[in-house]
């Protein structure tokens, strides 16, 4: 069984979607092994996403990461980290597959309603960052 990272990000937790994320994951077998509900500091939004630090959207991405509150969970599943971002789809949701979580609910680029990590890597420091 593999592990991943998912976050509820803000737009989502503002418009009421984080059961709707949630019965979309079960759906897809994924089991939920661990779960909360954070605000993140300006810092800890920059800590997260050290890997895009040099880039020109850095300031705006942890500037929206802390305007609401987020859910991360680490969810468990065969290719979890594969399969979840099959699920999610493009970064991009007007480039999402149809049927794709950012597809049906991102509103953009930014905003696009989830997180999920990219490789073992990603989850092996995203996980342990909202999980002790
Ligand atoms: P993803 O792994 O699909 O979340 O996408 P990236 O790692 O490429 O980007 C991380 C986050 O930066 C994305 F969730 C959205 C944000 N982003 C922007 O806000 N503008 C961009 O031009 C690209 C990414």
């Amino acid at each position: 069984m593999e592990r991943t990272l998912l976050i509820v990000k803000p737009d989502a937790t503002n418009r009421n979607l984080i059961g709707h994320i949630i019965n979309r994951l079960e759906k897809a077998k994924f089991t939920i092994v661990e779960m909360r509900m954070v605000k993140l500091t300006k810092e800890e939004a920059g800590e997260f996403y050290a890997v895009h630090k040099e880039r020109p959207f850095f300031d705006e991405l942890t500037t929206y990461m802390t305007s609401g509150k987020i859910v991360p969970m680490v969810l468990e599943k065969e290719n979890a980290i594969s399969d979840l971002r099959t699920l999610i789809g493009a970064t991009n949701p007007e480039e999402a597959a149809s049927g794709t979580i950012r597809d049906e609910i991102g509103e953009s680029k930014q905003s696009n309603s989830v997180h999920a990590s990219d490789s073992t890597e990603s989850a092996d420091i995203e996980i342990p960052f909202f999980f002790s």
